[in-house]
């Protein structure tokens, strides 16, 4: 990596590789001149690195003159003034480190609206930057109609004993497909309307800090999926991540269960910021935004599983399995504290 810190001038005083995310490289970079975040980004997922360089600095230009205060993941430039270093076939990029830190699952609600109330606000500050200015890192990316049909495409041709063993997940999976007609209805209606969207607000991505005992949501991370984009990304995947106090990797089904505090606190904070901007049609879809994301995610998991891991990488036999799983239970719980 040496050529890499030359580029950016860098004299590294250490290396950390940080275990965080699915699909990208991070590391932790301390110089003699400030700590820094370098990432090398998946170009097998992400084949466009560039769409996502020229994303980040079109926001970033626009928070310079509108928002100068609002706190954002700058890029880096190298030393001849350059945001994304291709190497080896690899594509880096760098942030300078934030003084915060992430969490994996929530310790409390008021964490569930700090974190919600910094997703609006990202949007909310982001309200006049035009979309169309916005390139596409991953066409289709919550598309729910796509990932059902690549979930039917992996029933049909995907590995034959995983199949067998997933009967029963498969059938509540298909059970639940009024969710793709609803999304169909939702995205196809005038008053849904698209805006700068995140498309991965799980509460890892948010950066916390704590002074004199008050703990506060400080800046959003992980900018790579910011697409035009409807609001049930955000808040779907903020009902994915900040109700339970268990993760996706939950082994023990048992242990997921919603806590009504917490969609409570996440309403509130999203809300804080976003009130004035829903449509009543999207406020009515407050509680679909949690069923869509929740069980598109099922969906991903097992397609993937029954497709060999071939997207998400497995760390042992059948991880994926295990988090479509988590999901499934995920939504059957949601279905049943927040709709009833
Ligand atoms: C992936 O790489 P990471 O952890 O930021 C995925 C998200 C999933 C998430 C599940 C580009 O995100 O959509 O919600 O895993 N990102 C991509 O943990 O597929
Ligand atoms: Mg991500």
């Amino acid at each position: 990596m040496e050529s890499i810190f030359n580029q950016y001038g860098w004299s590294v005083l250490s290396v950390q590789q940080l275990h965080q995310g699915l699909i990208n490289s991070t590391y932790s970079i301390s110089t003699s001149n400030g700590d820094y975040i370098l990432q090398s980004v998946n170009h097998h997922i992400f084949k466009d690195p560039m769409a996502i360089d020229a994303n980040i600095n079109a926001i970033g230009n626009f928070l310079d003159k509108k928002a100068p205060d609002y706190q954002f993941t700058h890029l880096v430039p190298t030393q001849i003034g350059n945001t994304l270093v291709e190497w080896e076939g690899q594509y880096f990029r760098a942030f300078k480190k934030i003084n915060g830190y992430s969490l994996t699952v929530l310790d409390n609600p008021t964490q569930a609206k700090e974190a919600a109330s910094q997703f609006g606000k990202f949007t909310q500050i982001l309200s006049q930057f035009d979309i169309r200015n916005l390139k596409i890192t991953l066409p289709d990316f919550h598309n729910l109609s796509l990932r059902y049909h690549q979930f039917n495409e992996a029933l049909n041709n995907g590995n034959q004993s995983r199949l067998n063993t997933s009967k029963e997940a498969i059938s509540f999976l298909q059970s639940q497909k009024k969710l793709v007609n609803t999304f169909d209805n939702f995205i196809h209606h005038a008053d849904a309307i698209q805006r700068v969207t995140h498309h991965d607000t799980k509460i890892s991505n948010v950066l916390f800090n704590s002074e004199n005992g008050v703990e506060k949501a400080i800046c959003v991370i992980d900018l790579d999926t910011v697409m035009p984009g409807y609001f049930i990304s955000d808040v779907g995947d903020m009902c994915r991540t900040y109700l339970c106090k268990v993760s996706e990797e939950e082994v023990d089904l048992n242990l997921i269960q919603i806590e009504k505090e917490r969609w409570d606190f996440l309403k509130q904070g999203y809300l804080a910021q976003m009130q004035n901007s829903l449509s009543n049609f999207e406020k009515d879809h407050f509680v679909f935004a949690g069923q869509f994301m929740i069980y598109m995610q099922a969906l991903r998991f097992i397609t993937d599983h029954l497709n060999n891991d071939s997207y998400y990488g497995a760390k042992y036999e059948g991880q994926n399995f295990v988090r479509a799983l988590n999901q499934i239970e995920l939504l059957k719980r949601f279905n049943e504290s927040i709709i009833n």
